[in-house]
């Protein structure tokens, strides 16, 4: 009896080193992304939260207004700018702790969390090989002696894997001294010379339909210790530009929200 006993008590300790290995393991990341909770200012775009591992668009006029004089961790053309109170009119404005407003020019990027963001810097530049870009243009049967007005590619490390990845962008919307038949507007990831497409639109062009892509931030948003991003899209004129939130997961983008 008393050995059958020994054996139970042994077989509980060892059940419970072995519950706590696995949440050491495996449960601290899946509890860091299900307590994650964040509200997103994405300019005039979009204000997207963030909570119970589900993105959500927050349009209702009084939970806007709600947010106002809540402080949040700012960023505009995607350097940091500050920790400001944030007050929405006709654009999100930002005050400093004395109610004084600071002006911004530029995209606003703001967030409120319960977690540190892990906020990616990146630099736009011209692209120099268009190799990949004409690849993509072939794959949709489009000419690759296309005039262009948008052409810019980005590189950071997107997967942490201490190889950067090219991002590229490129579009002929809304052209003025040239008319294409058809528009296009393409965004998507070189790694390892693969092509992983983000954005993909093509159709008859009348000058003012379609829209010009831009990376906008990117950012562990989820604090899952994944990057994702969020890419603009703006219309002509004054429209709402669209906005989306991607992931990368199974090998493929995905947009995990969308203001429309
Ligand atoms: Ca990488
Ligand atoms: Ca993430």
């Amino acid at each position: 009896m008393k050995k059958g006993r020994m054996k139970y008590i042994v077989l509980i300790i060892v059940l419970i080193i072995y519950g706590v290995f696995m949440y050491l393991f495996f449960g601290i990341d899946e509890t860091r992304e299900r307590k994650a909770t964040t509200t997103l200012l994405i300019g005039n775009s979009a204000v997207w939260n963030y909570s119970f591992r589900s993105w959500m668009n927050i349009t209702n006029n009084q939970t806007l207004s709600s947010l106002n004089w809540q402080k949040f961790t700012t960023y505009v053309n995607n350097q940091f700018f500050g920790n400001y109170s944030v007050w929405l009119d006709d654009k999100w404005y930002l005050f400093d702790d004395n109610r004084q407003a600071v002006n911004y020019q530029g995209d606003l990027f703001a967030y409120q969390a319960d977690f540190d963001m892990d906020v990616l810097p990146f630099t736009v530049s011209d692209i120099d090989d268009f190799s990949y870009v004409n690849q993509v243009l072939e794959e949709h049967e489009l000419s690759s002696n296309a005039s262009y007005t948008l052409a810019k590619m980005t590189s950071f490390d997107f997967d942490k894997d201490g190889v950067l990845e090219d991002f590229y962008f490129v579009s002929n919307v809304f052209a003025t001294d040239f008319f294409p038949d058809k528009y296009f507007s393409f965004v998507f990831m070189v790694k390892s010379g693969k092509i992983y497409m983000l954005y993909e639109d093509v159709d008859q062009n009348d000058g003012t339909n379609g829209c010009r892509p831009q990376l906008y931030t990117v950012a562990d948003f989820d604090n899952d210790r994944d990057y994702e991003l969020i890419l603009v899209c703006s219309k002509y004129s004054v429209q709402t530009p669209v906005a989306m939130l991607y992931e990368f997961s199974d090998g493929e983008f995905k947009i995990v929200i969308s203001n429309q």
